[in-house]
């Protein structure tokens, strides 16, 4: 692509003489491209200037009979759809699911009996609240959107990252939505739940208890989307060829672990890189380190539905897998970025109704009401009941139906016949009572009536096993993140409140919170008709730390330089990061790089500005003592460590980079690595694949 300043814009003399540039950008460039046409392919002229009626000196009024400029413009204007009211800021990938295990015989579908095959897959994650530009790093849940183009039809599994939900009924959801996000008078703020009518609602609705200690712990601020767990929360069902039934949870593992940042980061990250987990799954791709999950399963019966503490169609709770252990089936790879934004990543339409034969709804009154949402949503969204028919949305298996004609029609089906039963042609598309799709035989009676299952009405027990089920460190982050969004909310009513709700689930955590709220006082519960369980036994699945992996796979190291820098360090420290699968990046004060000590030039991929150290999970100083003692005075220099520092991260340095060390108030720990050039870098990789050091953490913040 050539530079609008090398271009020779044409003269109004050529213009006059009907020259056109596009003749002029072809010879410039040496290179023969395709012809511009407008929609209805009438070959462009002249793609610079609209139709005018003219002289050489003066321009004269636009022609409105200048079908090219009108058709340009008109179509800009249009180019955007309504944005999805929840889940608008998403980010996709293409990829295939390979089933290991067979679920035979369990399910009739081929995509769970069928080992080996590959089938193609588009998976969309999200943020909830934010509108389609806001930063991926806000406190939230992360959409995890799996489409499944098997051979017998689309399969959604519309899934989070988080195992649970906040309200247990669909008419809920609308005001559960209204209160996450940005207030109507004012407009603000978006993609965060840090605000008064958030804590309002959900202080009013106990059932969404438990899901808070969710979002308020680490979960919520993943460190990318490969290294997030993805759940279906529902209860689904399994039916095979003889029609039995069988319960199933579904649940995606991801295989470069669990990680997240921390929130301080988060924020920072918001303004270093608002785009952070997007860049990292195009890069991942990009590079070859591609975002891959397992498939596993948690399958159950009559006889556990009943004895179970709670109800398994109620989406607010969980099983643990000490309970119903996780059965792995198959894997999902990721392998191919779009190729274009918006036809793809935008267009998708998952819908939770999109089963196929052998898979089938349970009566959560959550998934009741999302199988009719996400099929009504799309018509708003995409503008046509023909949306199947958009590329990314297509079945890549046979389809055949007499649904006809709508807005974008885009296929010509030929024939007299459009309907079903017809005898005037041989060859028309029939049911198929063997093969087609069955519900599961259910016997159901009972009263028309607005209420919730009893069991439904406990909130805060496994609220309490979640918290408790977490290490130190976690159940400290969970603290203070409830700390730091209420201290949001400016309305202290609200806040009196949801301490009372935050007793219900334990009197410790509440107190905690209102001690960092600096609201002292008699904490008073908010009457509840069934009280926490403290018998419930602790769960170590629920944790990021107790299944945390040792490994530096997919991590980036940021390596910060300057000039007298030495060459060797940072060309040895590479290449011992790519062989533990990690990436290393440069940083240095000047984009073109920095002049080494041995003269050579080390180029940059960041400048130190634009390249703060919360974009990596682990940073190395490779610094001479000239370049320390000019950073020392460089404020983006000292805010790198410093940072990296108080975000836990492994500091590994030259023994010439003290000076910086210093001024950024680092004291020696176990993940600060200072020594001779090159041993510095091998001792620091090794520290590096432990990730975060917890145990720094209470000399840099306050733990409540
Ligand atoms: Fe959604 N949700 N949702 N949701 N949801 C949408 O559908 C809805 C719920 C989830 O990447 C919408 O196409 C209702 C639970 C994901 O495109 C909409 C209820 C879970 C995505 C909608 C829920 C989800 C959506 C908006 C309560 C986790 C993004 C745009 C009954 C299991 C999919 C769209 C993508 C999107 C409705 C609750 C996950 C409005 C009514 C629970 C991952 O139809």
């Amino acid at each position: 692509m050539k530079k609008t300043s090398d271009l020779k814009l044409p003269t109004a003399k050529k213009i006059s003489e009907g020259t056109g540039n596009g003749g002029e950008f072809h010879q410039f460039s040496g290179r023969t491209h395709p012809e511009l046409t407008t929609q209805q392919g009438q070959p462009i002229s002249d793609d610079e200037n609209s139709l005018k009626l003219s002289n050489t000196s003066r321009p004269g009024p636009v022609l409105l009979e200048d079908f090219v400029l009108r058709e340009k413009i008109n179509h800009f204007d249009h180019e955007r759809i309504p944005e999805r009211i929840v889940h608008a800021r998403g980010a996709a990938a293409h990829g295939y699911f390979e089933l290991t295990d067979s679920l035979e015989k369990v399910s009739k579908a081929r995509v769970l009996s069928k080992v080996g095959e590959k089938v193609p897959v588009f998976v969309r994650f999200s943020t909830v609240a934010g509108n389609a530009g806001s930063s991926d790093l806000a406190r939230d849940v992360r959409g995890f959107a799996v489409k499944l183009y098997t051979q017998e039809g689309n399969w959604d599994l519309v899934g989070n990252n988080i195992p649970v939900f906040f309200i247990q009924d669909a008419i809920k959801f609308p005001d559960l939505i209204h209160a996450a996000k940005q207030e109507p008078d004012r407009g603000f703020p978006q993609a965060q739940t840090a605000h008064d009518t958030f804590w309002d609602f959900v202080s009013l609705t106990p059932e969404s208890t438990h899901m808070l200690m969710w979002i308020m712990s680490d979960r919520a601020i993943p460190r990318s989307f490969k290294n997030m767990e993805g759940f279906g929360v529902h209860t689904f069902r399994l039916i095979n060829a003889a029609g039995d039934t069988t319960f199933v949870k579904f649940h995606w593992r991801p295989k470069f672990g669990l990680q997240s940042v921390i929130w301080d980061e988060a924020l920072k990250i918001s303004g270093g890189d608002p785009d952070y987990h997007r860049r990292d799954l195009w890069n991942s791709i990009n590079d070859g380190k591609l975002p891959e999950w397992e498939l596993a399963v948690q399958l159950f019966d009559e006889d556990f539905v009943n004895k179970f503490e709670f109800d398994v169609l109620d989406a607010t709770k969980l099983i643990p897998e000490e309970q119903i252990p996780l059965r792995v089936i198959g894997r999902m790879v990721l392998d191919r970025n779009p190729t274009n934004y918006f036809s793809e990543t935008e267009q998708v339409a998952f819908m939770t109704q999109n089963v196929v034969p052998g898979i089938d709804f349970t009566n959560d009154p959550l998934l009741q009401g999302r199988n009719f949402s996400y099929l009504d949503t799309q018509l708003s969204r995409l503008g046509s009941s023909n949306f199947a028919q958009l590329p990314i949305n297509t079945p890549k298996c046979p389809m055949m139906n007499f649904q006809r004609d709508g807005h974008m029609q885009f296929q010509t089906p030929p024939g007299r016949v459009s309907y079903s039963p017809s005898s005037l042609e041989p060859n028309t598309a029939r049911e198929n009572p063997d093969t087609g799709f069955t519900s599961a035989k259910e016997h159901i009676e009972g009263d028309k009536l607005r209420v919730r299952p009893e069991l439904f009405a406990d909130h805060f027990s496994q609220a309490r096993q979640f918290f408790f089920s977490q290490t130190e460190t976690e159940q400290n982050h969970i603290v203070s993140a409830f700390i730091f969004e209420l201290s949001k909310v400016e309305t202290k009513d609200v806040r009196v409140r949801m301490l009372g709700q935050l007793a219900n689930v334990d009197m410790g955590i509440a107190k905690r919170v209102a001690d960092g709220l600096g609201m002292p006082g008699k904490i008073e519960k908010v009457a509840t008709t069934v009280p926490a369980r403290t018998d419930l036994p602790e769960s170590p699945a629920l944790s990021i730390l107790k299944k945390a992996k040792t490994s530096l796979e997919g991590k980036v190291i940021g390596c910060l330089i300057a000039d007298g820098t030495d060459a060797a360090t940072v060309v040895g420290l590479g290449k011992a990061a790519k062989k533990a699968g990690a990436d290393l990046k440069i940083i240095a004060p000047k984009i073109g790089g920095a002049v080494a000590k041995d003269g050579s030039v080390i180029d940059a991929d960041f400048q130190l500005a634009g390249g703060p150290s919360v974009l990596f999970d682990c940073i190395f100083l490779a610094l001479s003592a000239d370049g320390a003692s000019t950073l020392s005075t460089e404020a983006a220099a000292v805010a790198f460590v410093h940072d990296a520092f108080s975000h836990l991260k492994v500091i590994g340095a030259t023994s010439e980079a003290q000076p910086l060390l210093d001024k950024a108030g680092v004291v020696t720990d176990k993940g600060v690595v200072i020594g001779k050039n090159g041993l510095a870098a091998e001792r620091f990789l090794n520290q590096a694949a432990i990730g975060r050091i917890w145990e720094r953490e209470p000399s840099v913040r306050t733990v409540y």
